[in-house]
């Protein structure tokens, strides 16, 4: 087969790159999928080069976004790496997402195309098409769909688009404090620069190595499945096993025949409740990396405890992909459970105090961050970028936190008002918003609080106004039909009113305290 892109030094197309680690015999097995199917190196660079061409055909302008809320499926990550090789800007939507929160990132984003399930054709196009997009395209995770079906007669030979370090490449959409969610824009540069550095600091083997084999066990529309993951193994030419959806047991079975696993805390809590975790089961594994959430200590020696096995926690964004992370090779360091690591080679990071100057070692503050990886800023939001950005170029990423005389970096809080549940990022803002909408409601607040599988999940707070009668359960159901499932709090209370400090501040620290029990029995 020809292909014209093995010599990616002058292109900087991550595709590219990634293409140049293929292993040289391309009928190896690239993926494995949990339903069976086996999916060559050769499939990856033909069915993506279809699709590429597909994309190609349309006559996009330059630029153009191409926005995919589709189940997880080995099409979709293809559709992934075709956006990328024809030059366009992939963006990922969970599939959690409702009906508003969809109209709200078509709206914003104008995407040329726009690709959903078959199930949700009939809403998402008409969305779609009243904000001028013109394609519309179905991926199910059967590898159905008019997408595939339009992509079949295209020819299986591309050539990967020529892009520099800046060009965009993907947008992801974060939400806020403030406001309404934010399209993190990051380019081939950040993204590539990134891949790099963790294939070497987490020391992925190459073939003569003996190789590795990850387990990908995540969602592909966060940066953890979709870069560090993905990246990370097609960049080394290694294997996925790839599971449609996280379940333990068969994630186990798979760690017989895999080397990697990437996941958020839940999924070791999840996999901790397996029996059959232990030595014996994870004998062939060489690295377990946790990230998205903070792991609890508890969780980190357990592991260690039946597995002998120490998991690698690191750190990052979507708006900078992975920051910091504990070291891989022992002669770097040991891998330090409640820190997050060293910053990886390139970042710089440092913590400062509320009017920006540094603090002594050991000391708490802001965690600020610069590097190749760190994104070009929020779509179609200079000035929002602008504030989030020092006046010498450091990123201020909202979490607080310190680092020891060795460098370890541990994260002990947020300024932002944030609940991480399950590694999925929920601010009480935006479900606040849309209580205090609801007939009968004069105020609520929405608190972070500890729970067992999740880490940390939110309760909300509701004050009726006078004469008003609220039915928490109702509360939910509304909630559930508005906003992602992972954003609606798992308890609702009507309180008579909400603690304020002497500014008239809803004290949330106080709630979180009060509700910390909230799911102790579970
Ligand atoms: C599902 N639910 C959640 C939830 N996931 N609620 C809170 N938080 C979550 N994360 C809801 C479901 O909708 C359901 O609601 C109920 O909780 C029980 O669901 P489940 O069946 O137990 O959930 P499951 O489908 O098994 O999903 C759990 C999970 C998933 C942990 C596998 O949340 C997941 O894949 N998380 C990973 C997220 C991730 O990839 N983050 C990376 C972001 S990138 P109901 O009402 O129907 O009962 C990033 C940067 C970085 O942060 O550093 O990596
Ligand atoms: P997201 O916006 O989804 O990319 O989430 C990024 C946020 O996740 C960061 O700002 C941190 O607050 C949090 N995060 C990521 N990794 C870790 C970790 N290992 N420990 C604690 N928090 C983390």
């Amino acid at each position: 087969m020809t292909v014209s892109n093995l010599h990616p030094t002058n292109n900087s197309n991550l595709y590219a790159a990634l293409r140049a680690a293929f292993p040289a015999d391309l009928d190896s097995v690239a993926v494995e999928t949990d339903n069976g199917l086996f999916y060559s190196w050769r499939d990856l660079e033909r069915a993506s080069a279809m699709l590429a061409n597909l994309l190609g055909s349309l006559e996009l302008p330059s630029g153009a976004r191409i926005a995919v809320q589709v189940e997880k499926s080995v099409e979709a990550m293809l559709l992934y790496l075709a956006t990328l090789r024809a030059g366009y800007v992939f963006l990922p939507l969970n599939t959690a997402y409702q009906r508003g929160e969809i109209a709200y990132f078509i709206d914003n984003a104008e995407p040329s195309v726009v690709v959903c399930t078959t199930r949700n054709f009939g809403w998402v196009s008409k969305l779609a098409f009243k904000a001028g997009t013109r394609h519309v395209f179905t991926l199910d995770d059967d590898r159905t769909g008019s997408l595939l079906q339009r992509a079949a007669h295209c020819p299986d030979q591309h050539t990967v688009v020529h892009s520099q370090p800046d060009d965009l490449g993907v947008i992801i959409y974060t939400s806020g404090t403030t406001g309404r969610s934010k399209g993190a824009m990051l380019t081939h540069g950040n993204m590539l620069s990134n891949a790099q550095v963790l294939k070497d600091y987490w020391g992925w083997r190459s073939a003569e190595q003996g190789g590795d084999v990850l387990i990908h066990a995540l969602p592909i529309f966060h940066v953890h499945g979709l870069f560090v993951a993905i990246h990370g193994a097609l960049l080394n030419g290694s294997k996925m096993i790839w599971l449609s959806r996280f379940d333990p047991q068969v994630a186990l079975q798979a760690m017989q025949r895999a080397t990697v696993f990437m996941g958020v805390p839940t999924l070791y809590v999840r996999l901790l409740a397996e029996p059959g975790l232990g030595r014996e089961s994870t004998r062939g594994m060489r690295l377990f990396i946790s990230g998205s959430a903070p792991m609890l200590i508890e969780t980190f020696e357990a592991w260690r405890v039946r597995t002998g096995h120490t998991i690698l926690e690191r750190y990052g964004m979507s708006e900078t992909v992975m920051l910091t992370s504990n070291p891989y090779f022992p002669e770097k360091g040991e891998r330090r459970g409640a820190t997050v690591g060293l910053p990886l080679p390139g970042v710089s990071l440092r913590i400062s105090d509320d009017a920006g100057g540094s603090v002594p070692v050991g000391d708490i503050g802001g965690i600020e961050v610069k590097g190749p990886n760190v994104f070009k800023g929020y779509w179609r939001m200079p000035q929002k970028s602008a504030e989030e950005f020092t006046a010498d170029g450091y990123f201020r990423t909202g979490d607080v936190g310190k680092v020891d005389a060795q460098g370890y970096v541990t994260i002990v809080g947020r300024s932002k008002d944030l609940i991480i549940s399950g590694g999925y990022n929920v601010y009480p803002a935006e479900i606040e918003a849309c209580i205090n909408e609801m007939p009968g409601v004069a105020e609520s607040a929405v608190v972070g609080v500890p729970h067992t599988d999740f880490g940390e999940v939110g309760v909300a707070l509701v004050v009726a106004k006078p004469g008003g009668d609220l039915n928490p359960l109702a509360i939910i159901a509304a909630l559930k039909s508005r906003l992602a499932n992972f954003k609606v709090p798992k308890l609702c209370f009507v309180v008579d009113d909400l603690p304020r400090n002497t500014m008239g501040k809803v004290q949330k620290g106080l709630l979180r305290e009060q509700y910390s029990d909230a799911f102790r029995s579970t």
